[in-house]
């Protein structure tokens, strides 16, 4: 697939002007679009997100600086990723926002720096120089695109970072974070906040019996069937340990979250895989303990986590398949 062209967006109110760049721009392999106006520039920019505008300062309805202004805006709510403060820290402010290059008969030092100010990225005046304005778009547009390629891959490399690399489901580190990060939400919402704690049956047997390699596979089985469970999108599934897993359930009571828990022990005893070495069952089951509290914000979140430990205990040592709800 031949990859699109960039799109640069023509915002000028004089038709010459536009006609103009974009033949320049057509020719150096780019794709034009134009707007009379800045109002109209905004609509634009937003419908298809253009990888540089060029804008012209004086114009009818909405001026270049009003209009540059309002783009940092709406370039500032497209961004996501938290590399953008990285960037920033470093002193690469506004680089991973689309860059605006004005071009203005404006020459004098107020407008100059007014333009910089509302968040210009470059600045060139008419009688516009073709050769220098070639240069110019190609760098600003290399440099957007290599700091989007940047970002693209920091997010894949930070969402990497919170996942368990066997099954896939949250890692502990994440856990850690969102169980603290949740705790306080609740906190706020004066919510209830469970968690569930759950421990393969004779794991170590399993592994014993068919291999190391059909242990990974069980537990990536497992993990799946917990993922199907836990169905709320702030429901997070993660792998606590070995073949230990955890599930953060917000807003959700002790009766919730233990529906919940019976309702993984049921599944994951119907996937049916089969344990010949298991004490209690012919497949691999589940136990669980279920912990739920309301956060105060003078107790540790680990408080929450010892609770489901000690219920995981409980349904340990009565016999295991079984789930067990601290009261
Ligand atoms: P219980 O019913 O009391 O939980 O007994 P158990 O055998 O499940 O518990 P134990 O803690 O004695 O053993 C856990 C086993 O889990 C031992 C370890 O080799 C296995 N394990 C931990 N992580 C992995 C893993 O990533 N892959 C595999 N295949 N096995 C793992
Ligand atoms: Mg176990």
């Amino acid at each position: 697939m031949p990859e699109e062209p960039p799109t640069i967006l023509v915002v000028d109110d004089d038709q010459f002007i536009r006609e103009l760049l974009r033949r320049v721009m057509e020719k150096e392999g780019y794709k034009v679009v134009e707007a009379t106006n800045g109002e109209q520039g905004l609509d634009v920019y937003q419908r298809l997100k253009p990888h540089l505008v060029m804008l012209d300062a004086l114009m009818p309805v909405m001026d270049g600086f009003t209009c540059c202004k309002h783009l940092q805006k709406l370039s500032d709510e497209d961004e996501t990723s938290p590399d953008s403060e990285h960037l920033e820290a470093q002193g690469l402010q506004g680089v991973s926002q689309t860059p605006v290059l004005m071009i203005t008969n404006l020459d004098d030092p107020e407008s100059v720096d007014r333009a910089f100010a509302v968040g210009a990225t470059d600045y060139i005046t008419k009688p516009i120089h073709l050769a220098v304005l070639r240069q110019r778009v190609r760098r600003l547009i290399q440099q957007f695109q290599l700091y989007q390629k940047l970002e693209q891959a920091n997010r894949e490399l930070q969402r990497l970072a919170t996942l368990d690399g066997l099954t896939g489901v949250a890692n502990r580190r994440r856990f850690d974070q969102y169980l603290d990060d949740e705790w306080w939400r609740m906190i706020r919402e004066e919510s209830p906040l469970s968690l569930i704690l759950c421990d393969i049956d004779f794991f170590k047997k399993y592994n014993d019996t068919y291999g190391h390699q059909a242990g990974d596979a069980c537990l990536r089985r497992v993990a799946d069937a917990l993922r199907f469970c836990a169905k709320r999108s702030v429901d997070l599934v993660a792998r606590y340990g070995g073949e230990e897993f955890a599930i953060v359930l917000p807003n959700t009571t002790t009766i919730g979250a233990s529906l919940v828990a019976e309702e993984l022990r049921s599944l994951v005893h119907g996937l049916k895989i089969t344990h010949a070495a298991s004490a209690i069952s012919e497949y691999v089951t589940l136990s669980l303990g279920v912990a739920s509290l309301y956060p105060e914000p003078d107790t540790p979140p680990a408080k929450l986590v010892a609770e489901a430990d000690m219920a995981l205990y409980q349904a340990k040592a009565s016999g295991r398949n079984r789930y067990v709800a601290k009261v």
